[in-house]
């Protein structure tokens, strides 16, 4: 039988498969190879041995977790005051990873200016933005919408209000039952194992324990523009093959900023991943 892992306690694989949770086990040669949640997988129904993992469409080692089709990155207006940077360091990880990404701004009740001036940076790149009150409910439907058909990864600093928008799309008796509480029966929160929770066919929440941001350093610093979605079409202009888009006289990305086609905040934060990048290649050893 064909299932999806949906948690893993030690040697312990969940598998949902029909509608029901299968405890499996796994044979030693797989459990080296690693099963890891949202793994597809083939299991026998009579001895619940997992024998066989589909191939992955992605994988994401931390939080670790496969399958994944969409990162929702958020950020509140204010409170903790919204990361650009970590932004569009999501952003960049979601294109190198090849999933969807979209943008939640909560707290709007707090700096609708910011709101904005959010908005006019990423309105154009493509992405969806979706604006909430998570406190009083607003926007909610609209981010139910993204959510829908995908296999969902919530991403943010903490405090910017993952929890409340969770609950208000998912309500109490998912979040009860495990999700976001993540807390056991003294109050402690619990270690930091991925779980997948069905919302309904075909839309599950990745609940990530003590997450925030992605390790982005498997991203090749020279690779990176590819990764700013809106730097692709005018990096064609660009005089040399191998231009970095940092100091280059004719180079199509710089172009496009002094056009104001690409926002500074973005270029400036490209910039500083890609030293970040660059450095952490150049001390590897
Ligand atoms: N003013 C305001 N506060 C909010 C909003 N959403 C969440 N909060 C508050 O922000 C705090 C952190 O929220 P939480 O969901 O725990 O953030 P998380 O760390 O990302 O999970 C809590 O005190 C929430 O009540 C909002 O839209 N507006
Ligand atoms: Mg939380
Ligand atoms: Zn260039």
């Amino acid at each position: 039988m064909k299932g999806k892992v949906i948690s893993n306690i030690s040697n312990l694989y969940y598998v949902e498969a029909n509608d029901k949770t299968y405890e499996c086990n796994a044979r030693g040669k797989l459990k080296d190879e690693g099963i890891v949640v949202g793994d597809i997988v083939d299991f026998n129904e009579n001895d619940n041995i997992i024998e066989k993992i589909e191939n992955r469409i992605n994988y994401i080692k931390r939080p670790k977790v496969s399958n994944i089709t969409q990162i929702v990155c958020v950020l509140s207006a204010k409170h903790p005051k919204p990361d650009l940077l970590m932004l569009d360091k999501q952003l960049a990880y979601a294109e190198y990873v090849g999933v969807k990404s979209a943008i939640v701004i909560n707290k709007i009740d707090l700096d609708q200016k910011k709101v904005e001036e959010i908005k006019e940076i990423y309105k154009d790149i493509g992405y969806p933005i979706v604006t909430t009150n998570a406190k009083d409910k607003q926007g909610i439907e609209e981010l139910n919408k993204i959510l829908e058909n995908n296999i969902n990864v919530f991403a943010g600093n903490s405090g910017v209000g993952k929890s409340t928008l969770l609950n208000d799309i998912y309500g109490e008796e998912i979040t009860k039952s495990g999700l976001i509480s993540n807390k056991n029966k003294r109050g402690k929160n619990t270690t930091t194992n991925v779980s997948l929770y069905k919302i309904k066919e075909n839309e599950y929440i990745a609940d990530t324990p003590g997450f925030s941001t992605f390790d982005i350093s498997e991203i090749e610093s020279n690779k990176l523009a590819e990764y700013f979605k809106e730097f692709r079409e005018p990096a064609k202009e660009c005089e040399y093959a191998d231009c970095r888009h940092i100091k280059e006289e004719n180079c199509g990305i710089r172009k496009a900023v002094q056009k104001r086609e690409i926002s500074e905040s973005r270029y400036q934060n490209f910039i500083k991943i890609y030293e970040d990048l660059k450095d952490k290649e150049e001390h590897k050893w």
